[in-house]
C-alpha cells in the first residue's frame, strides 16, 4: 500500500431521492478518519470535498429514466479529475460519500492507471440497472452498469473513455437485493457474485479467500467500493436503501483485514453513509472503523 493517502469528500445526494447523504463527508470526518489513519502511519492529504451542483430544475426526465442526469454526470466529471491527479501523484485514494453515483466518477479517474482494474462491489444491491432496467430511475442503481460501459453514454463516458471494467474482473459480495434486469445482466456477462446466501453458507474467510485469490490473478490493481448498505442494516443503520439480512460489523472488519494482508487494494470509497437516518453517527463511526482495518490497523 502506497504510504501517502488523499481523502476526497464527494457530497453527493443526486442519486438518489432522499435528503442527507450529502453529509456523509462531514460524516465520516467528524468520526476521526484522519486521526485513525494517521494512527496506523500513513502521511494524509484532505483534499476536500468535490462541489455537486444543485439538483435539476427537472429533475426526473420520463424519457431516459434518468434523475437529476446532467448535474450526477457534473459532479462525476470533477471526481474523476480529482481521483486521475492524486494517483498521477502516487497517492492513494480514498473517496468518502455521497451515494453511490460517485464510483463512476471514482473507477473513471482510477481505471486509465490500470490494464486490467478489479473491482469489488460490497453491497446489498448489484448497482447494474440502467434507465431501461431501473425500478426507480435513481443512479445510485447504476454506476456498476455504467463503468461496465452499459447504459446511457452520458454515464459510460465519464472521463471520456468506456468500459473502466471487464465483467469478469468485478466480484459483487452481499448481494440480497437484485432486481430482474440485474440478474440477467449478471448472468449474461458472467459476473462473479457471493450473495448474502455464500456469505453464510462458506463463511466469510473462505469468500474472501476466493475473492482475493480470483482477482490476484487477473488484475492489476483493485479497487474496493463499500457500500455501507451492504453490512445489515443493525450495524449500520444510516443509509437510504437499507435491507435486512446483511452482512455483520465483525465479518466486514474481517473482510477488511482480509484485504489489507492480501495487498491488493489500490484504491477505495465508502459510500451511502447518511447521518440523517443514523443513529449518534454509528454508521459514520463503522466506515471509519473498516478503513482502519483496510489500511492494515493491526490490534498488536
Ligand atoms: B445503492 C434499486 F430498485 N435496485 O435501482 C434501484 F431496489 O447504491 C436500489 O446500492 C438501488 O444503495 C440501491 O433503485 C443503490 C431498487
Ligand atoms: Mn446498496
Ligand atoms: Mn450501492
Ligand atoms: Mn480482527
Amino acid at each position: 500500500m502506497r504510504n501517502e493517502i488523499s481523502i476526497i469528500g464527494v457530497p453527493m445526494d443526486l442519486g438518489q431521492t432522499r435528503r442527507g447523504v450529502d453529509m456523509g463527508p462531514s460524516a465520516i470526518r467528524y468520526a476521526g478518519v484522519i486521526e485513525r489513519i494517521e494512527g496506523i502511519g500513513y502521511t494524509i492529504y484532505d483534499e476536500g470535498d468535490i462541489e455537486i451542483g444543485p439538483a435539476e430544475r427537472i429533475h426526473n426526465d420520463p424519457e431516459t429514466n434518468l434523475k437529476n442526469l446532467k448535474a450526477v454526470a457534473e459532479g462525476n466529471e470533477k471526481l474523476a479529475g480529482t481521483v486521475d491527479r492524486v494517483i498521477e501523484e502516487g497517492r492513494f485514494p480514498l473517496v468518502l460519500g455521497g451515494d453511490h453515483s460517485i464510483a463512476m466518477g471514482t473507477l473513471a479517474g482510477v481505471s486509465k492507471h490500470y490494464d486490467n482494474l478489479g473491482v469489488i462491489w460490497y453491497d446489498a444491491h448489484g448497482d447494474l440497472n440502467t434507465g431501461e432496467t431501473s425500478p426507480s430511475g435513481n443512479i445510485h442503481g447504476m454506476p456498476l452498469a455504467a463503468s461496465l460501459g452499459i447504459g446511457h453514454p452520458t454515464l459510460t463516458n465519464i472521463g471520456g473513455y468506456t468500459p473502466k471494467v471487464k465483467p469478469e474482473n468485478i466480484v459483487i459480495i452481499g448481494a440480497r437485493s437484485l432486481d430482474v434486469g440485474e440478474r440477467e445482466l449478471i448472468k449474461e456477462r458472467g459476473i462473479k457474485v457471493y450473495t448474502m446466501h455464500e456469505v453464510d453458507r462458506l463463511g466469510m474467510t473462505k469468500v474472501m479467500e476466493e475473492a482475493i485469490t480470483y482477482l490476484k490473478g487477473r488484475t492489476d490493481g483493485v479497487h474496493l467500493s463499500l457500500d455501507l448498505d451492504g453490512l445489515d442494516p443493525h450495524d449500520a443503520p444510516g443509509v437510504g436503501t437499507p435491507v435486512i439480512g446483511g452482512i455483520s460489523y465483525r465479518e466486514s472488519h474481517l473482510a477488511m483485514e482480509m484485504l489489507a494482508e492480501s495487498g491488493i487494494i489500490t484504491s477505495a470509497e465508502f459510500v451511502e453513509v447518511n447521518p440523517i437516518l443514523d443513529e449518534r453517527n454509528k454508521t459514520a463511526t463503522v466506515a471509519v472503523a473498516l478503513m482502519g482495518s483496510l489500511l492494515g490497523e493491526k490490534l498488536l
